[in-house]
């Protein structure tokens, strides 16, 4: 059995090496990496952090709730999927893995939830950032704030683009 603390250093890892790989999408160099990671604020995260679990079929968000969770999938696979115009039953937009986040979307665009996202592998587990762990998350890097920013805009187009409701 894991001890408490086993838990915390692994998911203290996961989320360094989670964080590195964000990064890894803007522009920021190496060294800024090595130099700028702060511990305690990571520290201070994971403390707060919350897992949780689901199984296939579970609906993790449901578009149209408010939400104030963001989410790291540290094991398992979902689906998302979005009401459109065109046909009765939500469309499926794509498959998360490992490593892959989502939920960022109401809490940057002050908005509800946009999609739904469903449990597509049983024993899926979620890292659980709040409003506040994600603020203090993003904000430490200005680099990914933006990214962050400009990859909702994004997502907002394709919401137009394939007439979400
Ligand atoms: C999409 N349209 C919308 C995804 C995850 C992270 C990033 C794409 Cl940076 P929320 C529902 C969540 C939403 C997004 C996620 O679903 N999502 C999408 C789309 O085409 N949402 N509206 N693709 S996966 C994904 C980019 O995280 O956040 O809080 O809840 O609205």
């Amino acid at each position: 059995r894991q001890t408490t603390q086993a838990r915390h250093e692994e998911y203290f890892s996961f989320l360094r090496r989670y964080l590195m790989l964000m990064k890894g999408f803007t522009v920021v160099s190496f060294q800024d990496i090595m130099n700028g990671l702060p511990e305690q604020k990571l520290a201070k995260i994971v403390d707060c952090l919350e897992v949780d679990y689901f199984e296939k079929g579970e609906y993790i968000i449901r578009e149209g709730e408010e939400g104030n969770t963001f989410f790291i999938i540290s094991k398992g696979e979902v689906i998302v999927t979005q009401s459109t115009e065109a046909s009765a039953e939500p469309q499926e937009i794509k498959t998360l893995g490992v490593g892959d986040y989502f939920g960022e979307k109401a809490l940057i665009s002050e908005d509800v939830r946009s999609a739904n996202i469903i449990c597509n592998k049983n024993g899926t587990h979620c890292l659980v950032v709040d409003r506040e762990n994600f603020n203090q998350m993003v904000g430490t890097y200005e680099e990914l704030q933006s990214y962050l920013k400009e990859y909702v805009e994004e997502l907002s187009r394709s919401d137009e683009r394939r007439n979400a409701l």
